[in-house]
């Protein structure tokens, strides 16, 4: 009977220095955890209701109005053609000065108000002339091929009322809409992998091409000319050379430099900024030119990687002042649920853009 006793007593015993043993690894991952250095960001979400990306900023009347997607939690499954980005509507921000107040807007468009659209409303952006606002967006039609559409409004936080229709020739996502000195307006668009840009040769579509490209030169961005209603392209869509400082265009190799998506057009100096995200790579680029139409010579960094895996931007300058609008996941830690922010840009005397560490 004491024999039981102790062996009891042994087990028990036993029991719990292993128990108190295991323990540790967990003990030591708990002390390890708040040790560890805090997350440091460079802005904070400019708002936390919902989550909003992409950030097509600009200047209206004064005001800096903002138009960015709008993420959504859809429980859908992360794959290489973003189907887990399916977004549904569009907020349109705005704020009178940088770091002030931010009022969202409600829906300013709604994908059920598009005649033509299945789905994923991705980024947009505005534009405004002929005493009007114009939407520009991307979206998958009834055939699931992503083409640019148009909606207009008397007010640039709308709501906009959409086209019928696409805009004829348009195709692929991203659009970025820019007004020359001279009055006229143009569109650079495009983006692969989930964009399709991989599936469209010399403006031809071609539905079985592959995904993704590991050698060759790579793909290029587009850009087209505005009809004077904004409402059409002006001729032809045209490809976009990026180019090294000996003038040669980037392979796919190359792809920590090379496009992949979120185009941008700005001017500072007389030069023409096009800026655009590296995909994979996650770095925001820039490329200088003396044209709306390029070639563009590559430059460098404006923004290093954020933290998930999509980076797209704006660039507006206001009160004297430039600043970039950019976007990371800080509030959800989920790439597909991304929230909008804000920094200011500087240049160098030579006209470079600092790199900025977000
Ligand atoms: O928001 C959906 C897509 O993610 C955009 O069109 C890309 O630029 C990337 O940010």
């Amino acid at each position: 009977m004491n024999r039981l006793l102790s062996n009891f007593k042994t087990n028990i015993f036993l029991k719990w220095f292993l128990f108190i043993i295991s323990t540790f690894p967990a003990l030591q991952l708990l002390a390890q955890s708040s040790n560890m250095p805090k997350k440091i960001y460079l802005s904070k979400p400019l708002v936390s209701h919902i989550y909003t990306a992409d950030p097509s900023a600009h200047v209206f009347d004064g005001k800096i109005y903002i138009y960015p997607s709008h993420d959504t939690a859809m429980g859908l499954p992360e794959d290489d053609e973003g189907g887990h980005f399916n977004m549904m509507d569009f907020h349109i921000l705005s704020m009178d000065v940088i770091g002030g107040k931010v009022t969202d807007h409600g829906v300013g468009l709604s994908i059920k108000n598009i005649p033509w659209a299945k789905r994923q409303l991705w980024a947009p952006d505005a534009a405004f002339a002929n005493n009007t606002y114009y939407l520009f967006f991307p979206v998958k039609d009834q055939s699931d091929i992503f083409r640019i559409g148009v909606a207009t409004s008397a007010k640039p936080e709308g709501p906009f009322k959409a086209e019928p229709n696409p805009i004829k020739g348009s195709y692929s996502i991203d659009p970025a809409v820019f007004k020359d000195a001279d009055g006229s307006f143009y569109m650079y668009f495009g983006g692969v992998w989930g964009g399709q840009l991989q599936r469209w040769d010399n403006n031809e579509y071609h539905a079985n091409a592959p995904l993704k490209k590991t050698s060759g030169k790579a793909f290029e961005p587009r850009v087209a000319k505005l009809s004077k209603d904004l409402k059409s392209f002006d001729g032809t869509v045209k490809e976009i050379k990026i180019v090294d400082a000996n003038g040669k265009e980037f392979d796919e190799i190359n792809n920590d430099k090379r496009f992949f998506e979120a185009s941008w057009m700005h001017k500072f100096q007389g030069k023409y900024y096009f800026s655009y995200s590296t995909g994979d790579t996650h770095n925001i680029c820039y490329a200088i030119g003396d044209n709306p139409y390029g070639p563009f010579t590559y430059q460098g960094i404006i923004l290093k990687p954020v933290e998930g895996w999509t980076s797209h931007h704006s660039i507006i300058e206001i009160k004297g002042k430039w600043y970039l609008f950019y976007h990371d996941v800080e509030l959800s830690g989920n790439t597909h649920l991304r929230n909008v922010k804000v920094t200011e840009l500087h240049y160098s005397k030579d006209g470079k853009i600092v790199t900025i560490n977000p």
